[in-house]
């Protein structure tokens, strides 16, 4: 299960739009958002590429580390 750390998320709507962002791609389940310590954690199918998942999570603002 991958790990990617995020910083920047200061509250439940950031966790939210990471989550719902993180949900709506391909061959990924199981999200879990956490704001303490800030990362996420989810299921993904082999062929998700997580530079993807890091783009799209940057593309909200925050800051992933992958
Ligand atoms: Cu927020």
């Amino acid at each position: 299960m991958p790990v990617v750390k995020i910083s920047g998320m200061s509250c439940g709507h950031c966790t939210g739009s990471v989550t719902k962002t993180l949900e709506a791609m391909e061959g990924i389940t199981n999200v879990q958002v956490s704001l303490s310590p800030g990362q996420a954690t989810f299921d993904a199918k082999d062929d998700v590429d997580l530079t993807k998942v890091a783009e799209a999570i940057r593309g909200l603002g925050f800051d992933p580390e992958v």
